[in-house]
């Protein structure tokens, strides 16, 4: 284990497991990397958890609890943590910039002057500071889940945004290429817990302050910041899908 991968490699190895199954990538993720850790925000990315935790007992999670996550997904998180042999990180922000922004602009800023300060501040941060002792993470990102920003995620490559050419950092998307309709079967049939509120309408999962449940045949990203433009819908967790379209 730990031969991490040269950064002139990721394209073409991204080609060669485009096909493969999320297993057959996480399994080579987890074999390259010891400093690897999977971002799960409490909905259907639980698949993730799943079959890393399959492959490697005790493997690192981490969620990003921006305090205002539902409460139904605080009891997933713990319904995880309980059910799954992990190593499971609840970030939390910085307490100084969070309380200026509070204080300044109250509890609701996002619906006045858009959600990339708080999302700044309660999010990114909080990634920064933790992907700066991994080398390499995982997410649940799929192709499916926003034509507008996602429609070419690769499923292996150099993230840029929070990585440097000194320090080169690897993102693995396992389920690039599932789409919801496969990852609700996986759920199914391998009888994995899920968020309480996918039971309720809500298909993807944020905060709970700028996710709302979606109507039938409404996409899934219509329920995140639905006041903001659909080419806007990213956190800054997965800058670069912005800056490719
Ligand atoms: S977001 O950027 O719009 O919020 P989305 O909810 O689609 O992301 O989730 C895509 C992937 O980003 C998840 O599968 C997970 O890997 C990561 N992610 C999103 N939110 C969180 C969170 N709160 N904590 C950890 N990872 C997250
Ligand atoms: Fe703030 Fe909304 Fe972003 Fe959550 S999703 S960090 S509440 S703007």
């Amino acid at each position: 284990m730990d031969s991490p991968i040269a950064p002139a490699d990721v394209p073409a190895l991204a080609e060669t497991y485009a096909s493969r199954g999320p297993e057959e990538i996480l399994a080579f993720a987890l074999e390259r990397y010891a400093d690897i850790a999977l971002s799960f925000s409490g909905a259907e990315d639980v698949v993730l958890v799943e079959m890393a935790s399959r492959i490697r007992p005790g493997v690192q999670v981490f969620c990003l609890d921006t305090g205002r996550l539902h409460p139904e997904t605080y009891r997933f998180l713990e319904q995880v943590r309980e059910r799954y042999p992990i190593e499971l990180h609840v970030l939390s922000p910085d307490a100084v910039p969070l309380a200026a922004l509070v204080r300044q602009k109250g509890l609701f800023s996002f619906l006045v002057d858009g959600h990339g300060e708080c999302c700044g501040i309660r999010k990114v941060a909080p990634l920064r500071r933790h992907l700066a002792t991994l080398r390499a993470w995982v997410t649940g990102q799929r192709k499916d889940q926003s034509p507008s920003t996602r429609s070419v995620v690769p499923v292996i490559q150099l993230d840029e945004a929070f990585g440097t050419p000194e320090r080169p950092l690897l993102k693995f998307n396992p389920l690039a290429g599932w789409s919801s309709a496969r990852v609700w079967q996986y759920i199914r049939d391998n009888e994995i817990p899920y968020n309480a509120l996918h039971e309720r309408g809500f298909v993807s999962i944020g905060c709970e302050p700028c996710t709302r449940p979606v109507l039938p045949n409404q996409h899934e990203r219509e329920g995140r910041w639905w006041w903001e433009e659909a080419t806007k819908k990213e956190c800054g967790l997965h800058p670069k899908n912005v800056h490719e379209l």
